[in-house]
């Protein structure tokens, strides 16, 4: 690895796997030109004092605790299961997952306190273990390196500790959900090691605000349409999360054009009864960056 650049920040990527598309498209989007070099371990960014380092997801906990990295895109299951020292800095809205327990769809097992004494088969045994501890279930895990789901058909276990998103491997697996564990996504970690008033620390802030503003616009659309003026109130009831909309006179007497940005999803109920109140050329438009 190249030695660090003193003032710039580090951050650690998965190099090739479910979070590595859109944690690359984050850091675009947040301006950051980089070339990937297919993800080679490492890449520098043109234009921003920034240098991407492409590891395996499991891997990444440990080098953000460490100070390798400043900062690292990863799951929350993988820094519950690393038990790594990292500052968690926000939720990033992707790679969403929950870690289940599931049993054979035959099996009698109806809820976990029903797995004492059972056999699980898992890939997380660190969260496992306490999540049984904490429930008091005397039960075995069988730890795996992969592929959990098939071992209850191969006798290894009676049940299964695994990430599911859609259900697909559950459901192609004949495999039954009885319980969860909890929730994760992926989230931007830091080194608590990072300090307050270095340049790096200057760095990382700059690129919250950038990415508080990515993520506040994506929650935000914006909205203009034409409406008679006496309408207004019905529309601010219609569309709450409204704040101070602009309203231009329009040369039809008594009608105004309203541009405003809302702060929720406008979804086709809501145009609907926006043109029941009298609006019409109703246009919602996302929005790409905001600062505030
Ligand atoms: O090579 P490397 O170690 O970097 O990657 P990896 O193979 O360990 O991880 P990868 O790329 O599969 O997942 C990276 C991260 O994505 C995980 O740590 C989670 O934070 C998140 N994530 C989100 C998931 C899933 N959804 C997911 N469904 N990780 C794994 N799965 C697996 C799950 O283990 C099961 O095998 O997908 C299967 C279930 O998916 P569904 O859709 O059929 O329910
Ligand atoms: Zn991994």
């Amino acid at each position: 690895m190249p030695r660090r650049n003193g003032e710039s920040l580090r951050i650690a990527v998965q190099s090739n796997g479910r979070l590595t598309g859109y944690s690359l498209e984050l850091l675009k989007d947040i301006g950051l030109e980089f070339e990937d070099h297919e993800r080679r371990l490492f890449t520098r960014c043109r234009n921003f004092p920034v240098e991407l380092l492409f590891l395996r997801d499991d891997d990444i906990p440990e080098y953000v605790a460490d100070g390798v990295a400043d900062l690292g895109i990863v799951g929350l299951n993988v820094i519950h299961e690393k038990r790594a020292e990292v500052d968690r800095l926000v939720p990033l809205g992707f790679g969403f997952c929950t870690l289940t327990l599931a049993v054979p769809a035959n099996a009698s097992i109806r809820s976990p306190s029903e797995l004492e004494g059972a056999r699980i088969a898992t890939t997380h045994p660190v969260s496992l273990a306490r999540y049984l501890d904490e429930e008091q279930i005397g039960a075995e895990i069988v730890e795996l390196a992969g592929g959990a789901e098939i071992a209850p058909a191969l006798d290894v276990a009676d049940a299964i500790c695994d990430l599911v998103s859609t259900g697909t491997t559950l459901r192609i697996h004949d495999l039954r959900r009885i319980g969860d564990v909890w929730d994760s996504e992926a989230w931007l970690v830091a080194s608590p090691g990072l300090d307050e008033g270095s340049g790096r620390s200057a760095l990382v802030k700059r690129l919250r605000v950038r990415l508080d503003g990515l993520l506040t616009a994506r929650r935000l659309k914006y909205v203009t349409l034409n409406a008679p003026r006496e309408a207004l109130p019905r529309i601010r009831e219609i569309l709450p999360g409204m704040r101070s909309p602009t309203v231009v006179p329009l040369a039809d007497s008594g009608m105004v054009a309203v541009h405003a940005a809302a702060q929720e999803e406008v979804f086709w109920e809501a145009m609907e009864r926006l043109k029941e109140a009298g609006a019409t050329e109703i246009l919602v438009l996302p929005v790409e960056k905001v600062m505030r």
